[in-house]
């Protein structure tokens, strides 16, 4: 069965945790980004593992020269359990994070092809590069559009490696055009279609029975 990962994209803290509790039963990890930790501080990760336990990645899509992105890793990484970075600020960039988390026993997570309309401009070209570059780098999964199941397929099967992928609900993705192509290591990341819901929770569980058909 593939994993349900909810994207706490809310920006007050009482909000984030009481999600969290509503859901909890429902999703297998959390991703967090910049909205939650611009308004509440990194330390809002720590308030989510007491309440959930669950694994939690810091979506930063980190995107800078190695040193750089280096110092951002390590402050990250003693909070979350993953990283989220870009691909095509080249290797270098990319191999600077997977250092740190090596270190520390923690995931770093590959953009290849992102989910919106402006996505096919630059980063759709080069995506199957940046998914082979993955593949060299050996990450730990790549981020893949469930709004492009044809493109979510490719990139998959270059890369070889589980992916975890945003673009189901709000932005019209949808789980059976997915379905076939995910495995018992890939998330589907969920978002605005859990946390803006009436009822947050009944939301996460229809989506965790609809992963669970696969
Ligand atoms: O379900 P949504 O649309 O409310 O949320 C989707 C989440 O996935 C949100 O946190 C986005 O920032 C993120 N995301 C995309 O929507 N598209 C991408 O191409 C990549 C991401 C992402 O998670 O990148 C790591």
């Amino acid at each position: 069965m593939a994993k349900l990962m909810l994207a706490l994209d809310v920006l007050d803290e009482n909000k984030a945790l009481k999600i969290i509790e509503e859901v909890n039963d429902y999703i297998d990890a959390v991703k967090i980004g910049y909205p939650l930790v611009l308004a509440c501080g990194l330390d809002v990760i720590k308030k989510i593992k007491d309440i959930c336990d669950k694994e939690v990645i810091a979506d930063f899509k980190v995107a800078d020269i190695p040193s750089t992105n280096e110092k951002i890793a390590k402050i990250t990484l003693k909070y979350a359990d993953g990283i989220i970075v870009h691909g095509f600020v080249g290797e270098d960039s990319v191999k600077a994070v997977k250092d740190v988390a090596k270190n520390l026993n923690k995931k770093v997570i590959m953009v290849t092809e992102m989910s919106h309309p402006g996505a096919l401009k630059f980063i759709q070209p080069i995506a199957e590069e940046l998914a082979e570059m993955a593949k060299k780098l050996e990450v730990d999964a790549i981020v893949v559009p469930s709004t492009r199941p044809q493109r979510l397929k490719r990139l998959k099967n270059i890369a070889n490696l589980p992916i975890i992928t945003p673009g189901v609900g709000a932005q019209g993705g949808k789980i059976e055009d997915i379905l076939n192509e995910l495995g018992e290591d890939d998330y589907v990341i969920v978002g605005r279609a859990i946390y803006q819901a009436e009822d947050p929770k009944n939301a996460a569980k229809k989506f965790k029975e609809q992963i669970k058909n696969i």
